[in-house]
């Protein structure tokens, strides 16, 4: 399953995907060591899920919109001002986005995004 992470610059993706998601990994970025070029590309196991994560740059911004194609889901950080995307996001607009606000306790938006698409699967089998 392929996540995509998005969000203007310094709302935390790098961040999240190195230290917020509490799994191994098998790359190391560094985060806050400048800015993402492009994307960050990490597999990771998570709750029995295999996710590949799609860190996507902001500055850097690369292929940018393109990242997002065959997204299953999204995580969308905004920062403190409510900057805009750096690109349109390409997704079905039936796939899951899960919003990400700054600061004070949230719930872990992989889990919610997971949970989302649970719903979705059970309400297209009904
Ligand atoms: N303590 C803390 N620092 C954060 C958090 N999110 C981002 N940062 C810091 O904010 C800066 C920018 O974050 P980064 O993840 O690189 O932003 P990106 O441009 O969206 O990838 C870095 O110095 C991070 O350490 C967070 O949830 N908690
Ligand atoms: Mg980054």
């Amino acid at each position: 399953m392929k996540v995509c992470l998005v969000g203007p610059t310094n709302s935390g993706k790098t961040y999240y995907a190195t230290t917020g998601l509490g799994v191994e990994r098998t790359h190391d970025f560094e985060v806050g060591k400048g800015t993402t070029l492009g994307v960050n590309l990490d597999l990771i196991s998570y709750r029995g899920h295999e996710i590949d994560v799609w860190d996507t740059g902001s500055i850097h911004v690369g292929l940018g919109a393109a990242y997002t194609k065959n997204s299953d889901g999204i995580i969308w950080f905004h920062d403190r001002e409510d900057n805009p995307l750096p690109f349109d996001l390409l997704h079905d607009p039936s796939v899951p986005v899960v919003h990400v606000w700054p600061g004070g306790d949230r719930p872990d938006p992989m889990s919610l995004l997971l949970r989302k698409l649970q719903n979705t699967n059970i309400k297209s089998l009904l």
